[in-house]
């Protein structure tokens, strides 16, 4: 095994399920219905042939006991008869029940739309991949968000900024007229966690894309994800009018220019009918955007929504901006230019928000401009490929991360709402939700360059279905279908997935340090750096070692970006003494000396702890997956084990670097029983990339 196959293996049951499922999965019956009930009868064929080693033939009635009933009531007069109680279910949603019909026990996935029952039927796999009973059925389950989208950062000669999985899998040169079947694959694997919406191209966005040459491409991949429910979203450069269009200007207040972008829309639409919309990085790190015209982001995105808007498209407009001229703290910027703008954007128009300030760092506090525009759509953006978090090499499970921005509370508009409530709760009943998560796929056979990497996208589209869900009953049951059901392995892997990432953030970035990664790739340590251009770019700017102390003062004292947050919680995090200790050096410059709560120790006693501690997890890590050795095929096993053992020579390097440097400014000597690190900081200095990818 390569990995090729995903959470959907379907291997073989044992003997005792093989006995229980057999006698419940006899006969498919659909009557009726498009391209999309008959991938979901697809699935189950595949899925039942894989798990229990039989055909399962195609009856137009039930006929006998064990027959699977798939249909909406719209498709299915069996369904239809049912009288199931979907209404609730809206168009995604799904119910799975164990009936009878004409005497005979059969199973019905049933839905109000065809999407619904695919869910449905990948639901049913699962159930029997997790073996569980499956005789006495009743699931009911619609997702929490309308939008559930990957953001592939795919450039069109095929490079993924920020990838580490390969090539981008869109083979342009070969479409349209070639579609490579890992397109269905593709599709498949998401519709199985619920993903509904995918943009091909990358935020930094090349306008080409919108040529009808394009536009023909990006049709045939259209066609091959619809059936699985899936819409494509394209990047729209701003500055498109002006390249491939010939104007003068792309000033979205002139008519010319609103024109421009309608007859685009308008062409769009004739080659792909059912095309999402767009997704928008404006005035962002380089990128062209209203503000070059003197207009606001809400301008620029309700100029590209009038155009989308009569063919139901959106708009998803980021909200991650900081310009060289607002140096004093980065972190402000959105909530600055953006919370203003509520209420000013057209109703299709989404704002894409980071989890955090900055910029994806290991660890950050909730974005403050969740729950601060009650007005307008506000869209989750995570990141799956792991840019800040040692690339597809270092094992760290991201539910976790994410599941800790989803319950922030953030006091808005009272305490108890949540980051995830914010999410799910439409500004108006018409009104979208949605989540967006920067895909870690690429043309590796193993899909995301590392085995334990495909969780995170596993995850990111469990959470995106229900933000709500809990991080490690995720990554339980992506363990069972991905390496083993056998409780000792499924326990043993559980463990090293839910500490991964409190072991990065301890031998990255500890107790709220971020952007302490070296120019370019963010892959190794690099906090000396100091002399790049723009203050902002500089690890030196975001940890403000000195000779007295650390960290970014944020506090009414400072930037004042406590200020962002709501009253509560710009005075929890303002104070020393009630912010959360993880984010201690995000909110505050402080002593070396200054006495850490937990542990009573002193900030540089504990940040060095705290790098140690981070090593010790990697290797604790690589000791726990050595005992499963017999426990999971050879070849993955050993892709596995080869990627720790480069995890913990590089959680060494960050350790040993961080701890270099920080000693040259901080002039203390290391708590004992910590090692020196074993090279002066020169040569942590000098190690320039470890061949890391670049952009
Ligand atoms: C940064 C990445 C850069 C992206 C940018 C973005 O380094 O490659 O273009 O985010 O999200 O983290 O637009």
């Amino acid at each position: 095994e390569d990995g090729y196959d995903l959470w959907l293996r379907y291997r073989p049951v044992e003997g005792e399920w093989h006995k229980a499922y057999d006698p419940a999965v006899t006969a498919l019956v659909v009557q009726g219905g498009g391209a999309t009930i008959a991938a979901a009868a697809a699935e189950l064929e595949r899925g039942v042939k894989g798990m229990l080693g039989h055909r399962l033939p195609r009856t137009g009635s039930v006929a006998a006991d064990g027959a699977v009933v798939i249909g909406t009531p719209a498709t299915s007069p069996i369904v239809a008869a049912l009288g199931l109680p979907l209404a609730g279910l809206g168009d995604e949603g799904y119910l799975i029940r164990s009936v009878t019909i004409d005497g005979r026990r059969a199973t019905v996935i049933a839905a109000n739309g065809e999407k619904g029952v695919l869910y449905g039927a990948f639901r049913l796999l699962k159930a029997m991949q997790l073996r569980e009973r499956i005789d006495a059925l009743d699931i009911a389950d619609a997702p929490k968000l309308k939008l559930r989208v990957l953001n592939h950062w795919d450039n069109l000669d095929r490079h993924v900024e920020r990838g580490y999985a390969g090539q981008s899998l869109w083979d342009w040169q070969k479409l349209p007229l070639h579609l490579d079947p890992r397109y269905t694959d593709y599709a498949r694997a998401n519709a199985s966690i619920g993903i509904n919406g995918v943009v091909l191209t990358n935020v930094n966005a090349n306008a080409e894309i919108l040529k009808p040459i394009w536009l023909e491409k990006v049709k045939a991949l259209a066609g091959a994800f619809r059936p699985y429910g899936i819409r494509v979203y394209l990047t729209a450069r701003f500055s498109a009018p002006i390249e491939i269009g010939g104007l003068k200007t792309a000033d979205p207040l002139d008519p010319a220019v609103a024109a421009w972008w309608k007859a685009k829309a308008d062409e769009i639409y004739r080659v792909i009918p059912d095309f999402g919309g767009f997704l928008v990085k404006a005035n962002s790190e380089g990128q062209p955007g209203p503000n070059d015209y003197h207009r606001t982001h809400a301008d620029g995105a309700n100029m590209l929504a009038d155009a989308l808007a009569p063919h139901g498209g959106i708009v998803m407009w980021r909200a991650f901006v900081y310009a060289a001229e607002n140096p004093e703290d980065r972190a402000k910027q959105a909530y600055t230019e953006f919370q203003p703008l509520d209420g000013r954007f057209r109703d299709n128009v989404m704002v894409q928000v980071k989890n955090g300030a900055i910029d994806f760092q290991p660890r950050e506090p909730f974005h403050p401009l969740f729950g601060a525009m009650p007005r307008t759509p506000m869209m989750m953006e995570f990141q799956i490929t792991k840019e800040y978090l040692g690339f597809a090499t270092h094992l760290v499970y991201l539910g976790t991360m994410w599941e800790e921005a989803l319950a922030a509370d953030t006091f808005r508009p009272a305490r108890g709402t949540t980051v995830a409530d914010v999410l799910e709760t439409a500004v108006d009943a018409a009104a979208p939700t949605g989540m967006a998560g920067v895909a870690n796929i690429g043309s590796d056979r193993n899909w995301s360059g590392s085995q334990f990497d495909q969780a995170n996208w596993y995850a990111y589209g469990r959470l995106a279905w229900n933000p709500q869900g809990g991080a490690e009953a995720i990554a339980r049951e992506w363990i069972r279908m991905t390496w083993s059901g056998d409780p000792a392995t499924v326990d043993a892997i559980a463990g090293m997935m839910m500490g991964s990432h409190e072991a990065v953030v301890d031998y990255m970035t500890p107790l709220g340090l971020a952007h302490l990664m070296a120019t370019g790739h963010h892959y190794g340590p690099g906090p000396w750096v100091s002399d790049l251009a723009r203050p902002e770019w500089n690890p030196a700017y975001y940890h403000k070692a000195d000779a007295a102390g650390i960290g970014f003062d944020r506090s009414r004292t400072g930037s004042n970006a406590v200020a962002q947050y709501a009253p509560e919680l710009a005075d929890r995090f303002g104070s020393v003494k009630k912010v959360p200790e993880e984010f201690l050096l995000w909110f505050h410059h402080l002593p070396w000396d200054f006495r850490v709560r937990s542990s009573g120790r002193t900030l540089w006693d504990e940040l060095v702890v705290r790098y140690d501690r981070g090593v010790a997890a990697v290797a604790a890590m690589q000791a726990r997956w050595a005992a499963l050795e017999s426990r999971v095929d050879r070849r993955r096993w050993e892709e596995v084990r080869d990627f720790l053992a480069i995890q913990r020579e590089e959680a060494q390097w960050w350790r040993d670097a961080s701890i270099a440097y920080f000693q040259s400014v901080s002039k203390r000597p290391l708590p004992e029983g910590h090692a020196a690190p074993p090279m002066p900081l020169d040569h942590y200095k000098a190690i320039d990339n470890r061949y890391a990818p670049g952009n």
